[in-house]
């Protein structure tokens, strides 16, 4: 940590909870402190004290284009001055939900919010409103935003502080709250078994990023909508993460699944403040104004976070966009494959996308239990010998690596003689 990242802790601790905004960032998993940041510019990030570091992390997903594109900050710099918020409708609420639907063709209605918490949250009481039904279900080591009833046996940020269960959450809440193993559906029909009528939905991450990244297995997905359907319960896809990461179209795209809700986050807003949630026109016509569930937002549908993720799916669409960023995926984790093997360090890189986690264990990680069997200790190490080479991983095990547009070739490189260094005496 440099001089002014240090500076600059000392200061924020004693103003804001642990000086950060956000658990995972602390850095707590793996020793040392936050860099503080100071500017970030294609796939290399800045901090305070002016080092230069290739980002896996990306804003934790959101800049899939790298940051500050210049597409991106022109249309940006164009909106600010028309306003920033008018807590009205616009024309480009119309537009970023057009462009939603057709790139989500299980959604025929969406609404747009200001985070994925808000957009998991929304989807669960509308499910609950439209089935009548009190509990959910969704899957250990799944992360889904930070309401009340998804924080039980949470991933991400929770299970790296070791808080999956955190305090304030009422009991009388959290006993709605059902888990099953991922990618275990006999722990799924087990739970309908025993209460087939009250489970108003499944909610499952697209591809699990928040026990690092696992992928499901064959028929897994198949597997829930069709326990879904048979016990008349809605299947929530939390796309935040997988969204426009997968492909254009999400996981659900991929392994060819209609849910009844989806949620989206990060990319949808290119690097602003922006979630969302949809679906079926009966289920999502239950809302406000247009039917009773209730649920609100200022900042809903805020004009500069609009732009941002209007000409972020628009630059998505291109040509060959999808093939450049899965091509410097594979070479950065062939790459570390190919490193770990010859410096004896065992691995498992599960890779969706252009998301990844490099896991330290020689088994397969298929669930959380498998993600927590992992050598944190020698993770914690990795990673600090990476930020020492000049590469900003996640802080976590329990987290996804995303790679850019922006990372070139010579990233690539750098970031595999970084890693060669890291591995050696691991
Ligand atoms: N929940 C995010 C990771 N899955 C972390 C968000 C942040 O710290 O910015």
């Amino acid at each position: 940590m440099g001089k002014i990242s240090a500076q600059l802790l000392k200061k924020a601790v004693k103003l804001i909870p642990g000086g950060v905004n956000s658990p995972v960032r602390a850095f707590k998993a793996v020793g040392g402190g936050p860099l503080f940041i100071k500017r970030a510019r294609g796939s290399k990030i800045y901090d305070a004290d002016n080092r230069e570091y290739i980002d896996y992390i990306g804003s934790w997903g959101p800049m899939i284009l790298g940051h500050a594109h210049p597409r991106v900050s022109s249309a940006l710099k164009k909106a600010i001055d028309r306003g920033t918020s008018y807590g009205a409708p616009t024309e480009l609420e119309v537009i970023l939900a057009d462009m939603t639907l057709k790139a989500f063709p299980s959604m025929d209605m969406v609404r747009f919010v200001s985070s994925g918490t808000e957009a998991t949250m929304s989807a669960i009481r509308l499910a609950r409103a439209y089935t009548g039904r009190d509990n959910i279900l969704k899957f250990e080591g799944c992360y889904h935003g930070h309401a009340d009833d998804l924080l039980v046996k949470a991933g991400s940020g929770a299970a790296t502080l070791g808080v999956p269960d955190s305090p304030g959450v009422p009991a009388d809440l959290a006993k709605h709250t059902y888990n099953a193993i991922y990618n275990d559906l006999a722990s799924v029909r087990e739970l309908f078994e025993k209460d087939p009528e009250g489970i108003a939905c499944v909610i499952v991450e697209g591809a699990p990023g928040n026990m690092g990244v696992v992928l499901p297995s064959d028929g897994f997905i198949d597997g829930l909508r069709d326990i879904t359907k048979k016990y008349g319960a809605l299947l929530i896809m939390d796309e935040v993460m997988s969204g426009f990461r997968l492909c254009y179209g999400g996981a659900q795209k991929v392994y060819t699944v209609d849910p009844d809700l989806t949620c989206l986050g990060k990319v949808i807003g290119g690097g602003l403040p922006v979630g969302a949630f949809g679906g079926k026109r009966a289920i999502m016509e239950r809302l406000a104004p247009v039917g009773p569930v209730y649920q609100a937002g200022t900042l809903s549908g805020n004009p500069i976070a609009m732009t941002a993720g209007i000409e972020t799916l628009k630059l998505l669409q291109k040509k060959g966009t999808y093939d450049k960023l899965f091509k410097t995926t594979e070479a950065v984790c062939n790459g570390i494959e190919e490193i770990a093997k010859k410096a004896g360090v065992p691995v498992k890189i599960n890779v969706a996308g252009s998301m990844f986690t490099v896991f330290f264990t020689d088994r397969p990680v298929h669930n959380y239990q498998d993600a927590k069997g992992c050598d944190l200790a020698r993770f914690a190490r990795y990673f600090t010998r990476m930020l020492k080479n000049g590469v900003y991983l996640p802080p976590s095990q329990f987290e996804a690596a995303f790679v850019s547009m922006a990372h070139t070739g010579a990233d690539v490189e750098k970031t595999l003689e970084a890693v060669k260094k890291s591995f050696r005496g691991l």
